[in-house]
């Protein structure tokens, strides 16, 4: 299956959000604690270059608590820099912030500077939110496409502290797989872009898999079947999702199971730990994924 919902001129997406970092003292990067490995780009680092940055595990409130905990020393280990672990939508997160900008960028500090900040993350993952969550309100411009260079605007977050009224958004890398499935099992993907049976069967393995408990709980299973299909007829069958002759809705109960795995009415689950990385998933889960989720993520020529 082809891409579909990918920005159409990446290497315009990519000179524009470099030009727009080139003004920016702290780059805020924005992770989705659930999958804090596949939804980063590696490019942000290239684009950035020397200038600090911030990476926050959002929607924390959605993830597993230990795996985040794991994450963040992970890191510790790694960054120069401390990744926090948020909930956009929280107040209390999104106001320690500001200051935090501050602390990354001293030479900006003093009377008549101002520490200039963006906001920069794959879509979905919360961008838009922090800004408003910070400000109290929503901002004019908060737009779902890649960084533009021109009419940029920036906000007061704080004292001595602005915000590009634009967020930078970075495509997600889908070369890698199972990446891709997280991404897609997270809702960071539009749903035109893949199969969400697919997409369904592999959340259903991964939830057998990794948290058996949970899923048995939400669906009222006596065991929980390892095969992806039949935790979806088991789940169709418990919520009575049935066709003609008594036939699952396969369809309905794939959409069902996505939805609530996403809502965090499962529970708070984690797509995948630092253990996973670089060795990924094991083998018999991995190889069991169709192979026709969009492969591309270099930016393609204009
Ligand atoms: N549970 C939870 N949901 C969140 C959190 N942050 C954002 N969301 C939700 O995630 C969805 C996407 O948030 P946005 O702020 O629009 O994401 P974005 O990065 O601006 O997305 P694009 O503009 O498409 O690139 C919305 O439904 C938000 O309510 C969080 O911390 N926890
Ligand atoms: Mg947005």
């Amino acid at each position: 299956m082809t891409i579909n919902w990918f920005p159409g001129h990446m290497n315009k997406a990519r000179r524009e959000l470099a030009v727009a970092l080139a003004r920016i003292d702290v780059v805020i990067e924005i992770l989705d604690a659930r999958l804090p490995q596949s939804s980063r780009n590696p490019m942000l680092a290239e684009l950035r270059g020397d200038t600090p940055s911030i990476p926050l595990l959002n929607k924390s409130d959605l993830a597993d608590p230990k795996v985040t905990a794991q994450w963040l020393e992970s890191f510790s280990a790694d960054e120069a820099t401390r990744a926090l672990s948020i909930s956009a939508t929280d107040p209390a997160d999104a106001k320690r912030i500001p200051g935090l900008c501050k602390t990354l960028a001293p030479h900006r500090r003093g009377p008549g500077k101002t520490v200039r900040c963006m906001v920069v993350g794959i879509p979905n993952v919360g961008k838009s939110t922090l800004i408003n969550t910070i400000l109290g309100r929503r901002i004019a411009e908060v737009a779902d496409r890649p960084a533009v260079t021109k009419h940029q605007k920036q906000f007061e977050l704080d004292r001595g502290v602005s915000v590009s009224d634009t967020p930078g958004v970075l495509w997600p890398k889908l070369a890698d797989q199972t990446g891709a499935y997280r991404l897609a099992a997270s809702g960071a993907i539009r749903e035109t872009a893949f199969e969400v049976q697919d997409v369904a069967l592999f959340a259903a393995r991964f939830l057998a898999q990794r948290y058996p408990a949970p899923l048995a709980a939400r669906y009222k299973l006596e065991t929980v079947p390892s095969e992806g299909q039949e935790i979806l007829d088991a789940l169709g069958r418990k919520r009575g999702f049935l066709k003609r002759g008594g036939i699952v809705d396969t369809e309905r109960a794939a959409e069902i199971l996505l939805r609530e795995l996403r809502s965090g009415a499962i529970g708070r689950i984690s797509f995948e730990t630092p253990a996973d990385f670089p060795s990924d998933l094991p083998e018999d889960l991995a190889s069991d994924l169709p192979s026709n989720l969009p492969s591309d993520q270099e930016p393609a020529p204009d």
